[in-house]
């Protein structure tokens, strides 16, 4: 039987005609054994060589080892290999990070990044709003976003729901979320939730605050569509969809249908199974790509080494890059900086994210000592010293609300 080598150690690569990935591979195999073993599980090969691969379907369709950098190996799979019209990010996610994972000879193994050739970026749209299209329904041009998700999580009425999102609008939050737990339950249903949401929105803006509240659909494949359509009908500004439980073809059908006039605000729920561990799993910066190729007007990217969510610094650099970079024929995505979020964290937050980002504070906004509207303010008075380069505890000399949270819960 002929065997077939995978490795083209050096060899320069197309990118517009190849998927490139990069693994950080842990093995007691040689690595470029185990390399090979990836290169082939996931295009023409499988643990033993096999009569029915011939010379042709070899040359054309392996994945191609061009690159090995201690435990980083870089594999590229011709475009042909992919099948994105239907198939689409279910059949690419089990080409680059599908079989690989269960191979017994790896002791671990991450996907660490992922770059596409033109011409399958050209078969998405990306999405419709953006970063900039937030920017403009808000009326917000250059600071960051400020937002809430309502606490607690579960449990409140559509009216306490609603009086909640009104105070923290008339605090000068931008935005507010549902949890990512809630979707329909009996004490909230989503019908009465948006209706009520969207009659406090109306009453902020006849009152001069431009505020939007994504509403969770996140739910069954079959009725996503539909249950997107109602909320706009009931009177939604934005959905928000739960990426990972959901899957990426959700919100490719919500972004990609005509009917819906609304930003997705995208959740990461359950990524930490997939993306905290150094050595195993897929990076979150390859998931912030297929969000932008999909549609997702605004995602969490984690906060930057601060906040309650586990996350580097770098990571969190990436994925804000991945959401932002120039090198795809998108709209940008919003980075929401979210998880543990208070006013003392903001000026590092900032320092570290910039301005064009989203941020947001469940706890650090229903926290405060003097309730939702001032936990609003203070978010707010710490983005604007942050925006004006002015000290936070300088600032908090000329502003109680911010005074009171630094009070409670210090900076950092
Ligand atoms: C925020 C919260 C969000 C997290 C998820 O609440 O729980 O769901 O942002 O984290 P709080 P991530 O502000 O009270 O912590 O954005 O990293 O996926």
């Amino acid at each position: 039987m002929k065997s077939y080598s995978y490795l083209h150690l050096g060899e320069e690569i197309d990118r517009d005609a190849y998927v490139v990935c990069k693994y950080r591979v842990t093995t007691d195999l040689p690595i470029e054994k185990a390399a090979g073993a990836i290169a082939a599980e996931q295009s023409t090969g499988t643990w033993t060589g096999i009569s029915t691969l011939k010379d042709d379907v070899f040359d054309r369709y392996a994945g191609r080892v061009t690159a090995i950098d201690g435990n980083m190996v870089t594999i590229a799979y011709p475009e042909e290999d992919f099948s994105i019209r239907v198939g689409a990010i279910p059949q690419v996610l089990s080409i680059i990070s599908g079989n690989l994972f269960g191979l017994g000879v790896l002791k671990g193994v991450r996907l660490e990044d992922v770059t596409f050739p033109k011409g399958i970026l050209k078969q998405y749209k990306g999405p419709k709003f953006g970063d900039a299209g937030l920017r403009k329904i808000l009326d917000r041009p250059k600071k960051p976003l400020v937002g809430t998700i309502v606490k607690p999580k579960i449990g409140l009425s559509p009216k306490d729901t609603a009086a909640y999102i009104y105070e923290a609008g008339s605090g000068g939050l931008t935005n507010s979320k549902d949890d990512e737990t809630l979707v329909d339950q009996r004490f909230c249903p989503i019908e009465d939730r948006t209706k009520a949401v969207a009659e406090v929105l109306d009453r902020l803006q006849e009152e001069g605050h431009h505020m939007m509240h994504a509403v969770n659909i996140s739910t069954n494949g079959q009725d996503i569509r539909e249950l997107a359509e109602d909320v706009q009908a009931w009177g939604a500004k934005e959905i928000m969809i739960d990426v990972l439980t959901c899957g990426f073809g959700a919100v490719q059908a919500v972004a990609e249908d005509p009917k819906i006039k609304v930003p997705i605000h995208v959740h990461r729920t359950m990524h930490g199974a997939i993306t905290k561990d150094p050595l195993n799993g897929v990076a979150m910066v390859v998931f912030c790509k297929l969000v932008r190729m999909c549609g997702g007007d605004a995602l969490h990217i984690g906060t930057l080494g601060v906040g309650k969510m586990n996350g580097q610094v770098s990571e969190g650099t990436a994925n804000q890059r991945a959401c932002q970079s120039d090198d795809v024929p998108f709209k940008k995505v919003m980075p929401v900086c979210s998880g543990g979020m208070y006013p003392g964290i903001v000026p590092t937050l900032v320092r570290e994210a910039g301005t064009n980002i989203q941020i947001q504070a469940g706890g650090g906004v229903a926290g405060h000592p003097d309730g939702v509207r001032a936990g609003a303010m203070a978010m707010c008075q710490a983005v604007d010293a942050a925006c004006a380069d002015v000290p936070i505890n300088e600032y908090a000399k000329t502003h109680r609300e911010l005074q009171q949270a630094l009070d409670q819960w210090g900076s950092v």
